[in-house]
């Protein structure tokens, strides 16, 4: 009796907790304009309660003021050189070696067979150089964006810091308040009394403020996250450091431009944006209210079972910065990519390949084409993967043989065919069980668009030769255990990629991906990660301080042209893929290196092209 007495007790103490919790985690959703977040110590993650904004500025290392920041000169990055010299793009003027505009000119004479005119403020032999102008301390207690205009920056003052260099400030003058609120002083710190039916830190957000849909037309005020952090600029150096255009003046026809407030540029499922918390760069969904919600109870429902962030991402490989996980992708069915191929998905004509195929198998009819979607990596030079975006991405995962022990990540792989995985041969396993997990992004947690395979069959090329140097020969191929003929099913999340037909120019940017090692974790990345890389003329990469003889036909070396990004462990026999007539062909499987982000060590990748025949005859030959 005792005993049910207290297990009562301890039910209802649990229910009142849970209560509590629900209850404190709705009053920070539903917060908005009921005075939440600075001058009131209201944190959402209880760090800093009882502490006012000014003090979380000041004591950012993001707004350190440091004397003389604010005039120093620009100095010129010369620390990529080496890897422009490496490229030496074949095609001169085709492809267009210059970025950012450039113009090219093809060269008859000198060193150089072709010369960038490059758009301002770029500079650089491909005009790949923007002004470092946001070096830490440029704008004190303010965010740095860049600008199209001298000086190619701007410093936006955090409250209630003032221009133009942000070390100053004087509290609720100006008001900074909008809409006729009432600035109320509190120390350094301040509140916004807002006029009935406005809101937001600043009463930006007006009473109609919401979005319909998915949110993509909205080009509303709301500028702060669900958890009240603050949006950071869409055009903060922080985000754009290593973008390919950020130096939009205007608002685009996404809603990007030089402000903070939310969008949805990516076919998300709602508006949101990128904050920064401590170095690292996360999104998270906007405390934006939708149309269809009552307006004195604005809703900021996340999608259910695919929440934002809730713990720190790893870091990229070595390079750009590491974002938060992507939201969730859309769900509404998205029409088919246009097939490239015959009726049958047999012939492509002409370009890339599909692997060859079951006439009879209605699915994977086309390869190359990831889903569709928004340019949002493109403008931020991938700093987002999106889900469905490298669709062919498998996880080769091994346990030992006939054990019950929990699978782990041992190597990237391509699915090329339904029941078939490209990968590098020394990604094959003696005596292991071995499966292919494909459709995933994050490796931690079962999701619910990845499929588990079983595979049935291994096939190590068999001139594969490990030496201390270097792997030759380095591919196999994953037979996958079908079930009533069908192993992958395509999907959103899990389609093919095609197989090259030809060489392509030195230079050509492409793709890598995988959950392998970065910069600060040696264990790999729990999220999939992706970089660009540029194709490095091979007789560069064979000279004899880069890889010397050590390089052979098989092979093909690939680094990025602002240096550092690379291939590492655990991404071994996962995907180079290159576009060729709007599909993507995997053009090199990752192999080797002298270690990760090395100067003079790009990446080694098997060359595929020079596979094609072994492909293809493997898959053709009966089953064992
Ligand atoms: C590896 O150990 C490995 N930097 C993969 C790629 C590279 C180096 C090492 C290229 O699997």
């Amino acid at each position: 009796m005792k005993l049910r007495l207290l297990l009562l007790c301890v039910l209802l103490a649990l229910f009142f907790v849970s209560c509590e919790m629900k209850k404190e985690k709705k009053e920070h959703r539903h917060g908005r304009g009921r005075g939440r977040g600075h001058g009131h110590g209201h944190d959402h993650h209880g760090k800093h309660r009882g502490r006012g904004r000014f003090d979380e500025i000041t004591t950012d290392e993001f707004f350190q003021i440091i004397p003389g920041a604010d005039n120093e000169d620009e100095e010129e990055d010369h620390s990529s050189d080496w890897l422009y010299e490496l490229q030496e793009p074949e095609g001169h003027c085709n492809p267009n070696p210059c970025r950012n505009r450039g113009v090219c000119e093809e060269k008859e004479r000198g060193k150089r067979k072709f010369k960038c005119h490059c758009e301002k403020p770029f500079k650089g032999k491909k005009c790949e150089k923007g002004p470092k102008r946001c070096r830490k301390g440029r704008c004190g207690r303010g965010e740095c964006v860049l600008t199209s205009r001298p000086p190619y920056y701007e410093c936006k003052c955090k409250e209630p810091f003032r221009p133009p260099n942000c070390e100053r400030h004087s509290v609720c003058d100006p008001n900074p308040c909008h809409n006729g609120a009432l600035c109320v002083k509190d120390g350094n710190d301040f509140d916004c009394a807002c006029p009935t039916g406005f809101s937001g830190r600043y009463c930006q957000v007006g009473p109609n403020d919401c979005y319909t849909g998915d949110g993509e037309s909205y080009r509303g005020n709301v500028s702060e996250t669900d958890d009240g952090h603050e949006c950071l600029f869409w055009n903060s150096h922080f985000l754009l450091e290593s973008g390919t255009n950020p130096f939009e003046a205007d608002e685009n026809e996404d809603g990007l431009g030089p402000h903070n407030f939310c969008r949805n540029p990516d076919g998300s499922q709602m508006p949101w944006c990128f904050y920064r918390k401590g170095r690292r760069l996360w999104w998270d969904y906007c405390d934006v209210r939708h149309c269809d919600d009552p307006t004195d109870e604005p809703t900021t429902v996340k999608p259910t079972d695919q929440p934002g962030p809730t713990q720190p991402a790893p870091p990229p490989p070595p390079g750009p910065t590491e974002p938060a996980p992507p939201p969730p992708a859309p769900t509404e069915p998205v029409p088919p990519p246009p097939s490239t191929t015959s009726a049958q998905g047999t012939t492509p004509v002409p370009g890339p390949t599909p692997a060859p195929t079951n006439a009879s198998d209605a699915q994977f009819r086309t390869c190359g084409m990831p889903q569709p979607k928004k340019a949002i990596t493109r403008i931020f030079g991938g700093l987002k993967v999106a889900p469905g975006a490298i669709p062919w991405q498998a996880s080769i995962q091994v346990r030992p043989k006939n054990s019950n022990l929990s699978y782990r990540h041992v190597c990237g792989g391509v699915l090329i065919e339904s029941c078939w995985v490209l990968t590098a041969g020394h990604c094959i396993p003696t005596n292991q069980d071995m499966r292919v997990v494909l459709g995933s992004q994050d490796l931690s947690s079962e999701e619910p668009n990845e499929q588990a395979l079983t595979v049935a069959e291994a096939i190590r090329h068999e001139n594969y030769n490990e030496k201390p140097y270097a792997v030759y020969n380095d591919i196999g191929l994953l037979r996958l255990e079908d079930k009533n003929g069908e192993c992958a099913k395509e999907s959103q999340f899990v389609k093919t990629a095609c197989l090259p037909d030809a060489p392509l120019p030195d230079g050509t940017e492409c793709t890598i991906s995988g959950w392998g090692a970065t910069e600060n974790s040696s264990y790999g990345s729990q999220h999939l990660l992706e970089a660009n890389v540029l194709l490095i003329n091979q007789e560069k990469c064979s000279e004899r301080d880069v890889y010397g003889s050590s390089l052979d036909g098989g092979m093909l070396c690939a680094g990025h042209l602002q240096g550092g990004v690379d291939s590492c462990q655990g991404d071994s026999g996962g995907p180079l893929t290159c576009e060729e007539n709007s599909t993507h062909e995997v053009y090199g499987l990752v192999s080797w290196g002298d270690q990760c982000g090395k100067k003079n060590k790009p990446g080694v990748y098997t060359r595929v092209t020079n596979y094609l025949d072994w492909i293809k005859s493997t898959m053709a030959a009966p089953l064992p």
